[in-house]
């Protein structure tokens, strides 16, 4: 690295508190910013380690939909839950904020505010999709259709998640709204855009030029999307949740959920500097402050492409320096998915593998999709439990504190003439800490756990190679001398392995009696004092029987299955929103007898009918001509909504409703009475 810094803000992404937190969350994004945190606080850097929750966007109201709860009830729930995972797993953040805090909304909305006033966004109308029996634009996750490139007809208005392709909602095929279920109307509205292409020579200069270390599949994404072109981005949207929008005029409208998510950084750090006495500022406008933001790949666009240029045109922020995006984790070849339960969840794993998280962080590391999507498996974590975590670090650990436990009750024997072999192995646990180093300064965090494993191999070759459990029979002294390096190379893994496998470093310290941490002391032969008493061994890791792994993989299988029965039953509209009694009672719903019926002229979908309410003979239309010929619907009685406010359509006046039952894949009945129920009789 170039440059030296002063000091670090090192983000992770703000997962959205719409659900809990799995493997593919930890391996993409908080495992790795883990490690390089505490490599650099052990260093002695100055560190920030922000996250928190997202708790805004259409992410939120829709599992709020889908949970029959409100969003906060949503947000409050799965914060801290997600906040006790990371917890749990040893993420060290400095500060797990959340995007509702009031310092937020204070901070995104004078963000806002201020480049509003610097004349830095454009005003502009546009026609988006409205549901007309909502009353509410549709953000692009809300509608749903056939993807035009694959023909899957469930994908979402901005992405199909069966092909990948990135769509807008316009181009979906026969959309739907996913609040009503209704086709959207388009309908004109107004927002606030971001020019981005005004900043795309800049941008290109920003990281093609200036930016060439970064990761290939980072500045790989990055110049496709500016090689496409930019082009301006609203920066707000028509929903009820989030930050309004601080300009008048902006009734209804809030802040983006990406433009007010990434400022979440800020304003978490504004909150930890006042109760740490420090000023946050030192984290974000000053030039000596390297910002690293740790995310997965879907979010590269947002923290490459379209924050910087936000922070560029405020002018008083820092910009990120590397933005170490990592790709997907699958899990048994199949894609991490919440909907369909396909996933390792944080609290679970820990319920199932108590104290266990530090084979899981070793697995997600060895195994980290650094350059491509890779697949977690039950075998595979078994394995390297047993044959790496097991048989290799824990092996070697135990056997330097076992024998001088054995051989030297407990204490660190003194060393005595060092021969060549012992000199190698000097020199080779003296090679460690700065390959390792090497490794994470450039984010290779794989490689850089395989070098920490190389050197509990060193360990392993170097008692292999001595065998003191002969020696000892006739040469103590030289067994001592053995003993205290094998025991000075534990120290130095108890200081390198603690970014991995803090929980290990943990214990081996303390079966050491070892207090530092120091990364700079990791290597030396003097880590330990001759005569310090250690404490009494205790397993760092155990084996993983196949029975416990089966068992992982049989609560997979019975999620496909589930999921496989799942689709074949018939599909059920999402749930709307709890009404008040009162509502209900509004609705002056009556018996009705259809008496006439006749079809619109010009319409294909429309049916005209008189229908006897009790109270008066009157006009209704029903969108319902493909399902059923006006001679068969004469003489019917039917279910009337009949203080609905009257409508024009297509020229004629329709006075009221018709009700229908209707399946998700759109048959529909009318809802009938029974024959004894008199003309006006009212339903309640
Ligand atoms: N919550 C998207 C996500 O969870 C979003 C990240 C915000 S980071 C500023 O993938
Ligand atoms: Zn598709």
């Amino acid at each position: 690295m170039a440059k030296d810094f002063k000091r670090y803000t090192i983000t992770s992404a703000l997962p959205y508190a719409n659900g809990p937190v799995h493997i593919g969350h930890l391996a993409g994004v908080y495992v790795p910013a883990d490690i390089y945190v505490r490599y650099l606080r052990q260093k002695g850097k100055d560190v920030a380690f922000i996250c928190g929750s997202d708790e805004h966007g259409v992410a939120i109201t829709l599992r709020a939909r889908k949970e029959g709860k409100t969003p906060q009830e949503i947000v409050d729930k799965y914060h801290e839950q997600i906040k006790k995972s990371f917890e749990d797993f040893g993420i060290s953040f400095n500060v797990y904020h959340r995007t509702s805090s009031p310092t937020h909304h204070k901070t995104a909305s004078d963000m806002f505010r201020k480049l509003y006033d610097d004349g830095k966004f454009l005003e502009q109308s546009s026609e988006q999709f409205f549901d007309e029996t909502e009353k509410q634009f549709l953000a692009d996750r809300y509608i749903k259709g056939t993807c035009p490139t694959c023909g899957y007809d469930e994908a979402y208005g901005d992405q199909c998640e069966k092909c990948g392709s990135t769509l807008s909602p316009s181009e979906l095929i026969n959309p739907k709204s996913m609040l009503s279920g209704e086709s959207p109307v388009m309908k004109e509205t107004k927002h606030w855009y971001f020019p981005l292409d005004q900043y795309e020579g800049w941008l290109r200069e920003w990281i093609v030029e200036e930016h060439q270390e970064w990761k290939p599949n980072v500045s790989g994404q990055c110049k496709s999307w500016l090689d496409n072109g930019l082009r301006p981005r609203p920066m707000t949207r028509d929903l009820d949740w989030g930050i309004p929008v601080p300009v008048e005029g902006a009734d209804g409208k809030v802040l983006y959920v990406w433009f007010d998510a990434p400022i979440g950084y800020i304003s978490a750090t504004k909150d930890w500097a006042e109760a740490e006495g420090k000023n946050w500022e030192d984290y974000w406008k000053s030039e000596d402050t390297r910002l690293v933001h740790f995310i997965g790949k879907d979010n590269i666009v947002f923290h490459c492409v379209i924050f910087p240029s936000l922070l560029k045109a405020h002018g008083e922020y820092i910009l990120p320096d590397n933005v170490p995006a990592n790709e997907f984790l699958n899990l048994e070849s199949n894609k991490i998915s919440t909907s369909r339960n396909w996933a390792v969840w944080l609290h679970e794993y820990l319920e199932e593998f108590p104290d266990k998280q530090d084979v899981l962080r070793y697995v997600l590391t060895a195994n980290a999709p650094e350059t491509k999507d890779n697949d977690f498996t039950w075998k595979d974590f078994q394995t390297r439990n047993n044959s790496e975590l097991v048989a290799i670090f824990g092996n070697f650990v135990n056997r330097a504190v076992v024998l001088t436990h054995k051989y030297f009750d407990g204490k660190v024997p003194q060393r005595g003439e060092v021969y060549e072999r012992d000199q190698q192995f000097l020199e080779a646990i003296a090679s460690y800490p700065e390959k390792i180093e090497k490794s994470l300064e450039q984010f290779k965090f794989r490689e850089a756990l395989a070098h920490l494993m190389d050197l509990a191999r060193e360990g392993n070759k170097y008692l292999a190679d001595n065998e003191p459990w002969k020696l000892i029979k006739t040469d103590e002294a030289r067994v001592a001398t053995i003993m205290n390096l094998a025991l000075q190379l534990a120290g130095s893994l108890a200081i390198l392995s603690e970014p991995f496998l803090p929980f290990t470093s943990q214990k081996l310290r303390g079966m050491l009696n070892q207090t530092t941490l120091d990364w700079s002391k990791a290597g030396t032969a003097d880590l330990l004092d001759s005569g310090l008493k250690l404490a009494d061994p205790v397993l760092l890791f155990e084996k993983i029987e196949d029975k416990t792994v089966e068992q992982q993989v049989q609560k997979l299988m019975d999620t496909k299955m589930a999921n496989e029965a799942a689709e074949q039953e018939p599909k059920v509209a999402p749930a709307k929103e709890v009404i008040a009694f009162d509502d209900f009672m509004k609705m002056d719903l009556r018996v009705g007898e259809i008496k006439t019926a006749e079809k619109v002229e010009k319409s294909n979908k429309l049916l005209k009918f008189t229908v006897d309410t009790g109270l008066d003979k009157r006009t209704i239309l029903s969108g319902i001509a493909k399902h059923f010929t006006p001679e068969e619907m004469i003489g019917k009685k039917v279910v009337v909504l009949a203080n609905l406010a009257p409508r024009k359509i297509m020229g004629v006046e329709s006075e009221g409703m018709i009700l229908f039952a209707e399946n998700e894949d759109g048959a529909l009945k009318a809802v009938t009475p029974g024959d004894l129920a008199q003309n006006g009789a009212t339903i309640a």
